[in-house]
């Protein structure tokens, strides 16, 4: 099948309206799938200029929420690869969106009726010089002490280009385990992780999206995306859902994860230490999926982790 018929698979034209069959047997096979036209034009200005401010007025860096993707945070020096944490904690309009509602919608067609969001990402090559995000598999972040399920929807907020920075994927990928990653040169301060495990690397898929069309990925599916060497910025809003995840102590270990120190969670800390805390619990607490009990003990141990472990790192 054509990448262009593939974009076409979907053209969700209203709330209700999922994803069709072929692209979810599109998603359920390759562990990926492109979607047109998932936001609207007018949302997608909305979406680029909320965050390009963000980005411009460093929203949310004392708190930890944004940082350098790729490099060390350094007073004064601009972030080569800017990212930014949840961003509807700053704008709360992100989530009022048609677009919010039918990647909702889509998460619930492919995870089940519980989807909800899980989290947010916006992340910003900037022109000429953003550098690659590394091979990885969105779960080699995540407690290995859980069993997920996940996916993420990569919103284009302007055309993407292999060139640019689109995704890439190896088709089939999802149905393998999580392969051994590593901190970039070892240098566990550093956000990425890279697979280091065996697969081939020649099977890159790459898929170009127009402006308003998303990739959605399992968290399984191995992805990276190149440097921008193009002359446009490349700005991608990401909205990251699950199911409850069920825990299981001891179910497997994720080395590379032990000893990740960020930047951005020394800030947070630092931040939670001089009262931020009530302003996470304030905005965290209206969102929380407290439905079920798994929810409710997702919440608590989820909790519990990000105050007293100090071993993990955001993606
Ligand atoms: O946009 C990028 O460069 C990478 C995004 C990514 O890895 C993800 O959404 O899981």
């Amino acid at each position: 099948m054509s990448l262009t018929a593939l974009l076409r698979t979907s053209s969700a034209r209203s709330d209700e309206m999922l994803i069709s069959p072929l692209a979810e047997s599109t998603y359920r096979s390759q562990g990926y799938v492109a979607l047109g036209s998932l936001c609207p034009p007018d949302e997608v200005a909305m979406i680029r200029r909320t965050l390009l401010k963000m980005f411009e007025q460093r929203t949310g860096y004392d708190e930890g929420a944004q940082y350098d993707f790729a490099q060390r945070d350094e007073e004064g020096k601009p972030a080569s690869f800017p990212s930014l944490h949840d961003p509807s904690h700053y704008a709360p309009e992100l989530t009022q969106t048609q677009f919010f509602a039918r990647a909702t919608a889509v998460a619930r067609q492919l995870l089940g009726e519980d989807a909800a969001c899980y989290g947010e990402h916006a992340l910003l090559k900037p022109a000429r010089v953003g550098p690659p995000t590394p091979w990885h598999q969105d779960e080699a972040f995540r407690s290995p002490d859980f069993e997920y399920r996940e996916l993420s929807i990569w919103l284009a907020l302007q055309p993407v280009t292999e060139e640019s920075g689109c995704m890439q994927f190896i088709s089939g990928s999802q149905v393998g385990p999580v392969l051994e990653h590593q901190s970039p040169g070892g240098d566990k301060t550093l956000h990425p992780l890279e697979c280091i495990g065996d697969f081939d690397r020649s099977q890159a898929i790459p898929v170009p999206l127009q402006a308003g069309d998303c990739t959605v990925h399992d968290m399984r599916t191995l992805h990276h995306t190149g440097p921008n060497t193009s002359d446009s910025t490349r700005l991608a809003y990401i909205l990251i859902f699950n199911v409850p995840p069920v825990y299981k102590p001891g179910l497997r270990t994720f080395p590379w994860l032990i000893g990740r120190r960020t930047d951005s969670q020394n800030r947070k800390k630092v931040w939670h230490r001089q009262g931020g805390w009530m302003v996470e619990v304030k905005r965290r607490l209206p969102r929380a999926r407290l439905t079920s009990g798994r929810w409710l003990s997702w919440a608590f141990i989820r909790a519990w982790s990000k105050l007293f472990s100090r071993g993990r790192a955001q993606q």
